[in-house]
């Protein structure tokens, strides 16, 4: 039986933040060939079949990981640190979005905006229940309601990932509320 929540968290950290750990790069795009990554996490001490890869990729709670049309590449939906470049279009985001975080971040949120720290983008939810989860993470959530519609009008350029998550650069104050 493959550990699905253990493999998804080591995909993770190969896809998004440290491909160069077992021996594998991305290309431009986030791709890395799944044959390759199968070899490069068995030489690295994870065996796994293509059937329990498939397996951990469909069973994800929040699909964060996605094949090529042809299923013969794999990459993260979103949340890198390494650079590429995922290719979403830009996309009208609906008129509120939501970003969870904690207390002790809203001083320097609400001074500076909300900023993508380590990740390429800042990572906002299209409804509050999730913002509330992705808060929870970090401990007591604090929910702040995004102006998307007014931001996008300014011209910030919004995208959504494969698995919906939505993204953009940054979040000035102006266009930021706690819940
Ligand atoms: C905070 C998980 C100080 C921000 C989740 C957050 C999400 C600031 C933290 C995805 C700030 C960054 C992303 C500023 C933002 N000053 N703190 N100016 N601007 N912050 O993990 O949104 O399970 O990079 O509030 O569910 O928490 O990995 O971003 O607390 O979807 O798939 O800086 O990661 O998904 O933290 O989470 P993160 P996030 P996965």
């Amino acid at each position: 039986m493959v550990d699905v929540v253990r493999t998804s968290k080591r995909l993770s950290y190969v896809l998004r933040h440290h491909p160069g750990c077992i021996g594998i790069a991305l290309d431009a795009a986030g791709w890395v060939d799944v044959d390759d990554l199968l070899a490069a996490l068995a030489a690295h001490g994870l065996r796994l079949t293509r059937t329990q890869l498939d397996e951990v990729v469909a069973s994800n709670d929040k699909q964060r990981f996605a094949f090529d049309e042809s299923g013969t590449r794999i990459r993260a939906s979103q949340g890198h640190s390494v650079a590429v470049d995922l290719g979403y279009e830009t996309a009208d985001p609906p008129a509120e979005l939501f970003h969870g975080t904690v207390e002790r971040f809203l001083p320097a949120i609400l001074a500076d905006g909300l900023r993508p720290g380590r990740r390429h983008a800042v990572h906002l939810s299209a409804d509050v229940g999730t913002a509330r989860t992705v808060g929870g993470r970090r401990g007591r959530p604090v929910v702040l309601r995004v102006d998307a519609a007014r931001l996008a009008g300014d011209g910030a350029q919004f995208s959504r990932s494969a698995n919906g998550v939505w993204l953009v650069d940054a979040v000035p104050p102006g266009y930021l509320a706690v819940v």
